[in-house]
């Protein structure tokens, strides 16, 4: 096993100053195998790093016991001795990265038994990455962060260290499963399953060491495609037998295949409705395929019209997933996983959580989140994104689900996410992932201890100053009030109230001289409230009870509506969008403060500060289209007297 060493990249978490609490420390591995070897290896390089040589009693011993559960590990400190005892080898090396992020904490007082397991079964990151360069997509669909770590420009990466590097940062933040390639498969992309899949194979080699597998997006039509078959009809004998035949093969070349994911009969993928069946008779087919070997289908629940008249006021969107899914609760395979984007619209910056989620109690769910930026920001604005996850994942049922799934933000970049402060976000993710209960702010303080090598308090109260309350920042200076969208289509960068309002995708805000929002009452509106169990129906149905944040994803209201903060709707739009764009200003200041003081790389110092001046550029500008546009849509003026364009 050798320990990617990458010179021109960025260590993100990892840098070797995290290991020197181990590596000066004596350590002893009980254990074999392929993850143990990995352990090993981190061991001796830390030691090699930080290591004085000297011989001694063992400081930590890493063992295994089944006991503790897969994926799970006991930590606990006695007679100057830690001790890591994994339930199984991958419980073993997130037990090893436990101890690298307590740093020296990890060596002080004895500490009682802490058990550890994780909440998720799956903690998955789908890439949206292409073979080829997508005329309009590009290499990575909504990716901020350069080109893929697999693939350049049609061919597959021939140095894969990148991708060793990438798999440890993961396993370091407890990710355990990696979808390679975009949900949207091209043409050349769904040779993947077939006669490329020795590049999946590759990719799968250089995961396996930090205990991740590798999932592939295939196209529901690849019987046609890639078979020669006349149809991709799901309760079709030839078709199934293709499945089946092809899985195996698969499953020939890489034993430890985790599955398939599928965006069927969603934005011109094909899917089972062309045949009449559902979307139970597609997931299953694939499920049964997949099933002998262990293997799991993730079958994507983003299904809608993206075809809608504009005209047509009783077409909603946000009904679209529970409409077509819901009927279907417990009809799937065990191992056919529903994976539903955690808001029934599309990662907005604030959304309710998917019905869907709260409702199909029958059937394997996974929550879907999206680390990549596409809405918040795109990775040129500070957007820490544990807050709005950690609240998503407190919410009824949704921690429940046995996985969870995210979008990447990495790409071949230096800083891996573009925005170096980014990476937070990928190593929430894991974390959150894992704990679903973990205070998005203690998360942080992790990520900058591990990154910046556990650093003086200026620079941490600096980047708490800057992240912890970033998300609400950037929900202040965009869509206000959970109406969502507003921004420019297709690259979905930057504002355009009405860019989206008279087109086919079904993101509508309404706003007119007298008020603005979505009515999805039963009441009066779309009924999409009725998808909710009590009391959630009743609170978001109810003008009074629906929650301010959620008002104008729910209700169309006028503008001198009053919200529980005691504003207008108006008033709070104003006032919001001077705050938010001020606080994207005040967020710049702080970290122009670390300029020459040595707190931070010069280089990483200037990527930062590049992209927080376009933030506060892009913030000035939603606050002034935003307000210029409610201003004179109602004529009514800021009760502040500001300047309004
Ligand atoms: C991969 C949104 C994005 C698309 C993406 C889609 C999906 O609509 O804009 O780029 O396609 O979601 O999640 O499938």
């Amino acid at each position: 096993m050798t320990i990617p060493e990458l010179t021109d990249v960025h260590a993100a978490w990892l840098p070797p100053e995290a290991f020197r609490a181990i590596g000066s420390r004596r350590t002893l591995v009980r254990a074999d195998g392929p993850l143990a070897e990995t352990v090993r290896a981190e061991v001796t390089r830390a030691r090699a790093g930080y290591g004085d040589g000297s011989e001694g009693p063992y400081d930590l011993v890493l063992g295994l016991d089944a006991a503790e559960g897969a994926d799970g590990y006991a930590i606990a400190r006695r007679d100057g001795v830690t001790t890591v005892t994994g339930g199984d080898p991958a419980g073993l090396l997130y037990g090893f990265f436990h101890v690298v992020r307590l740093g020296e904490a990890a060596f002080g007082a004895d500490r009682e038994t802490e058990h550890h397991r994780p909440a998720m079964r799956r903690r998955m990151l789908d890439h949206w990455d292409n073979i080829d360069v997508h005329p309009v997509m590009g290499q990575v669909e909504r990716g901020y962060a350069g080109g893929s770590i697999f693939w350049d420009k049609g061919a597959p990466r021939a140095d894969l260290t990148r991708v060793r590097a990438y798999a440890r940062l993961l396993a370091a933040s407890g990710v355990n499963a990696v979808a390679i390639n975009n949900v949207n498969v091209h043409a050349t992309e769904a040779h993947l399953l077939t006669d490329r899949l020795g590049e999946v194979a590759a990719i799968a080699a250089e995961l396996r060491p930090y205990g991740i597998r590798v999932h592939l997006s295939v196209n529901f039509a690849s019987p046609i495609a890639l078979g020669g078959l006349p149809t991709a009809d799901p309760l079709d004998e030839g078709v199934r037998a293709w499945w089946a035949r092809t899985t195996e093969q698969v499953y020939a070349t890489i034993p430890d295949f985790g599955g398939y994911v599928v965006k069927a009969d969603s934005e011109g993928q094909p899917g089972p409705f062309a045949y009449g069946r559902t979307h139970a008779d597609g997931a299953n087919m694939l499920a049964e395929a997949l099933a002998p070997f262990g293997g799991v289908v993730h079958w994507r629940a983003f299904v809608y019209n993206h075809r809608q008249d504009w005209r047509d006021r009783s077409t909603d969107r946000a009904r679209a997933a529970y409409d077509h899914f819901a009927p279907l609760d417990g009809r799937f395979l065990d191992n056919a996983i529903l994976q539903v984007k955690h808001g029934p619209m599309d990662f907005q910056t604030r959304e309710p959580v998917s019905p869907v989620i709260l409702e199909m109690r029958g059937t394997r769910l996974a929550v879907e989140l999206q680390v990549t930026q596409e809405y918040t920001g795109q990775q040129r604005h500070v957007c820490y994104l544990a807050p709005m996850w950690s609240e998503i994942l407190a919410f009824e049922n949704v921690a429940e689900a046995g996985d969870l799934v995210a979008v990447s933000n990495a790409g071949d970049d230096r800083y891996w996410t573009g925005h170096p402060l980014a990476q937070a976000n990928l190593y929430a993710f894991g974390r959150l992932a894992w704990d679903p209960g973990l205070d998005p702010a203690a998360v942080l303080d992790e990520w900058i201890d591990l990154t910046f090598a556990w650093p003086g308090e200026s620079l941490r109260r600096t980047l708490h100053a800057m992240m912890d309350g970033s998300w609400r920042t950037y929900e202040r200076y965009t869509a206000p009030l959970g109406v969502g969208f507003m921004v420019r289509p297709g690259h979905h960068y930057g504002p355009d109230v009405d860019g989206y309002e008279y087109t086919p995708w079904g993101t509508y805000h309404f706003a007119d001289r007298d008020g603005v929002g979505v009515d999805r009452t039963r009441a009066t509106g779309t009924g999409f409230t009725d998808q909710y169990p009590r009391p959630w129906s009743d609170v978001y149905e109810s003008l009074e009870r629906c929650p301010d944040e959620l008002l104008l994803f729910f209700h169309h209201v006028p503008y001198g509506h009053v919200l529980h903060s005691g504003s207008t709707v108006i008033q709070h739009i104003y006032d919001t969008h001077f705050a938010g764009a001020e606080e994207a200003a005040e967020t710049r200041l702080h970290w122009e403060k670390l300029a020459d003081t040595g707190a931070v790389d010069p280089d990483l110092y200037a990527r930062v500060k590049e992209r927080l001046d376009e933030q506060v550029r892009c913030a000035e500008e939603w606050r002034d289209q935003i307000n210029a546009y409610f201003f004179r849509k109602s004529g009514v003026p800021d009760a502040r007297g500001r300047r309004i364009p």
